[in-house]
Parts: structure tokens; sequence; C-alpha cells
């Protein structure tokens, strides 16, 4: 008796585990590159502040020739409060700041020149902009990052091999001492002319090969192991081509580095827009100023961009799967200027307009087939507000649709999509289209959607159903998250 209960239950035990593993699907193979941990923590950021601030702010120049005199430095009033805030009220995530830029002036008191805040008039010589901006973002909660200028128009040795120990040097104060440091920036500009300690002259350098950046950046990494790196060419972000405020409509995160190198025809272009077939995941970051130069200048003061341009901005960058670096430089007195805080606001409350009613929550979500017909893939993942959860096809399936159905007529302006790139970059193309006149009729066309798209219609339009078709994909398609506003 006993021993039929037992084989009873093994029996049943058996069936049980026969018939899981017959409907267990498994998850879409990924399709490579994929990011790393890292790079995903990027791109949840999405958008953050960079900020600029040197003598230039007080020569009006946009790049110092490496002679100013420290003293010239002198912000009267000095608040990196009031620009922590108006970052965060922004709803920006993190301050890049110019620790250096080309001129080589120092913003905190660096052991290595004497070209630096600890030589100019502010806070007689005791300032630090590095520390108070690091204090201010930890009192706000934002993230802190470092630009430090490769170009030192004012050291003496640049050029020689000396310098990159003085560099590195610098690296070692700003990482050990304000860390921890989300990103860095590295700049690929280096134009040739400067001071360099009474030489006025002209040095050229071998960008390949004079920074030794492999080097550099293994020290950095041993330091702060968590951060992602920028410059023209990566190696974790890359640049998009332009200071303008946009990415290209089609953009892909992946990109061979190989393909880019200094003076090849085209490789704004490519920046632009990545390389479908490329080799490593290498997505843009948009930077851009919000006003016409990238240090203050009071003659400005009326050009600074608008809320409206703003948000164009956000749609061309964040809306297009990259990251945006928005530059707001403070002025003289050290602070933001209103003009510039005034648009920040303007800015955020028009994003906050057009993203308030998610019209997808609790509404019905189908599509027309779903991995497997296993739930763990169904339509509902695209509006469970879980980005760890998604939508994904059988395998062979790179074209399919998904239904929305708000259940009475609303007001559709956006769309936001969003794939789940832990398994890689795919959608090639999809289209919109709108219920109307009793008939699906098409609204939009778009290209790659990756980290985020946001699709802007051209006119609102009132409906009660709306069908995403993913018209063509390198794989199965494999979506985290839509939003309708
Ligand atoms: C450029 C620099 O030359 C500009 O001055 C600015 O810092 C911008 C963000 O990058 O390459």
């Amino acid at each position: 008796m006993r021993t039929n209960f037992h084989l009873s239950i093994l029996c049943g035990l058996a069936l049980l585990t026969a018939s899981c593993m017959k409907t267990v699907t498994p998850p879409p193979a990924p399709v490579l590159p994929v990011p790393s941990e890292r790079q995903l923590a990027w791109h949840e950021l999405e958008q953050y502040a960079f900020v600029h601030f040197t003598t230039n702010t007080f020569t009006g120049k946009e790049w110092g020739f490496g002679d100013e005199k420290p003293t010239i430095f002198n912000p009267t009033e000095m608040d990196t409060d009031q620009w922590a805030q108006a970052i965060r009220d922004a709803g920006l995530k993190g301050i890049v700041l110019t620790c250096k830029h080309h001129d080589g002036f120092c913003l905190w008191p660096s052991l290595y020149t004497d070209h630096s805040v600890k030589n100019s008039n502010w806070k007689d010589g005791k300032g630090n902009v590095v520390k108070e901006v690091r204090e201010s973002c930890k009192k706000y909660g934002l993230k802190f990052g470092i630009y430090l200028s490769p170009w030192d128009r004012n050291n003496a040795d640049y050029g020689t091999p000396s310098y990159i120990e003085y560099y590195r040097n610098q690296l070692r104060e700003l990482f050990n001492d304000y860390g921890p440091v989300f990103e860095m920036w590295f700049d690929g500009a280096n134009g040739g002319d400067g001071f360099y300690g009474g030489a006025n002259e002209k040095r050229s350098i071998d960008r390949s090969t004079y920074y030794d950046w492999p080097n550099t950046i293994k020290m950095v990494q041993q330091m702060d192991p968590n951060i992602v790196f920028f410059s023209d060419a990566g190696p974790d972000i890359r640049w998009c081509g332009n200071e303008r405020g946009y990415v290209g409509e089609t953009n892909w995160s992946p990109l061979t580095p190989d393909t880019l190198y200094a003076g090849k025809p085209h490789i704004n272009e490519l920046l632009n827009h990545g390389s479908e077939d490329g080799s490593v995941w290498l997505p843009a970051e948009v930077d851009v100023s919000i006003r016409p130069g990238w240090f203050y200048h009071s003659k400005e003061d009326s050009l600074v961009k608008t809320p409206e341009k703003l948000f164009e901005i956000y749609l061309n960058s964040v809306g297009r799967g990259a990251n945006l670096i928005l530059n707001i430089p403070p002025d003289q007195r050290g602070l933001l200027h209103e003009n510039d805080v005034k648009s920040l606001r303007g800015w955020k409350k028009l994003i906050d307009e057009a993203f308030a009613t998610n019209l997808v929550l609790g509404c019905e979500v189908t599509a027309d087939t779903y991995r497997g017909e296993s739930a763990q893939f169904a339509a509902s993942n695209l509006i469970d507000e879980d980005k760890e959860t998604y939508w994904a096809t059988d395998d062979d399936v790179v074209k399919e649709s998904i239904k929305f159905d708000f259940g009475e007529t609303r007001l559709v302006k956006y769309i936001v999509l969003q794939e789940y790139i832990r398994l890689g970059q795919r959608v090639r193309n999809f289209s919109i289209d709108a219920w109307m006149n009793n008939s699906w009729q098409q609204v939009a066309q778009a290209t790659t959607i990756g980290h985020k798209r946001i699709v802007r219609l051209d006119q609102p339009i009132e409906t009660q159903k709306i069908k995403i078709n993913i018209e063509d994909s390198r794989a199965c398609p494999v979506i985290s998250n839509i939003e309708i506003y």
C-alpha cells in the first residue's frame, strides 16, 4: 500500500515535470553586441547637465590660451547649491564639471600646478569648486562626472611624455578625493597653439598614440570600476557627431570602433547613426549647450534656448535612444543665470505636460502572436511598468503588430517605446496606425528604437485604438515598454 502510494506520487511528479518541460519557452537568444551593466545603468540616467566654468567665464573667451592670470577667476556670489537645485528640478540626473578646460586652469587646488583656484582671489585662494560641486551633488541626489581636458594650453610640458604623468596625477587627485564618478569626459579637441609655460607656440601631437589612452583608462577603472568613458570614439559612450542637439533618426547603439578615426570621411555621419552590424555596444551621447557658447558670456543672455527648443532637443536625443548632456554655464557671479533657470523650468513643465497621462495603463493590449504563447512573453508585459519583463515573438517572426484599445476615444500625441536592450538592439522599422473612420490609418513611421524612442505625431489625434506594427527587425522583436500619451 505504502509502495503504491509512493509510486503514484513519483509518477505524478514525473508527469508534472514532463508537462512543465513541454511548456517552458526559452527566452530569445541575445543579438550581439549587448550593453554592459555599466552601460545599462548609464542608459537609465537619460539626461544630465554639463557645467563649463573657468577663466573663460571672466575673459569672454571660449578657448582660453593658457596665459590667463589665475586672479581673474573671481566669482562674487558662488553658490553650487543653486546650480544643483535648478539642475535637479529640471529632471537632470547629474553634473559633469569641467574641472580643467583647454586653458589648463584647475577648479581644485591641484598639487601639480600653480594654475588653479589656489592662486585666484576667490575665497583668498582657499576655494575649491570641484569639492563644492561634489557636495552639492550629494545634497541634491545628483551623480557627479568629471571633464579633464587632455589638451592643456598652459602646461610647459604639453607634447612631451612627462605631461601624460601630469595628466594621470590629476586624475588620481580627482578620483581619490571626489569620487565616485559616474562618467569621465575625454574631449577630442586639440587645437595646436598655446601659451605652454611661455613658449607661445604651436604644438602638435599624434592623437592616436600620445595620450596612451588604454593605460590611462585602466588606471581610472582601477580607482572607479563603475565609471563609463565618453570620447569621440568610446570606449563606453560615443560622441553623436555634432554639438547641435540631435542624434540620427536611425540610431544604432552598436558601432565598430575600428571604423572611427579622425579625418575619416563621413565620420560624423557614422557617429550620428551608429551601425546595425557594429561589433561593440557604443551608445551615443548628445552634447549641446543651452546658450550659443559653452561658457557664459553676458552678450548671450538673450540667446538662451527656449523651453520649446529644449523640448525638441529632448525628443531628438533621449527620444531617439541616446543620452542628453545639456550644458548650463554659470555666470561671473558663480550662479546659473536667471534666463537659463527660467528656460529649464519651462522645459521641465513641457515634459511633465506632454507625458502626464499614460493611456495604456489599465487598457487592453493584444498581439497576434507572442513567443511560445507563454504568458512570460505576452503583450501585457508592455504595460506592466516593469522594464525587466517584455513582449517577444517566436524566433522566425520579425514582423508583428500590437494593438491597444483604450475603451473610449482619447487624444493621442506621443508614443514611447523601449526595447529590452539586454538582449541587443533589434528593430529596424516600425509604423503606427490609429483607428479612424472605421479603419486603420497610418499616422507615423519610424526606424530604430533602442533604449527609448519617442514618436511625436504631426497632429494630436482622437482615437480609441492604436496599432504598432513592427515592420522589420534583426531578429524577433523584444520590447519591454510602451506608453501612449
Ligand atoms: C569641445 C570643446 O572644444 C568645447 O570647448 C567644449 O568643451 C565641448 C563640450 O567640447 O570639443
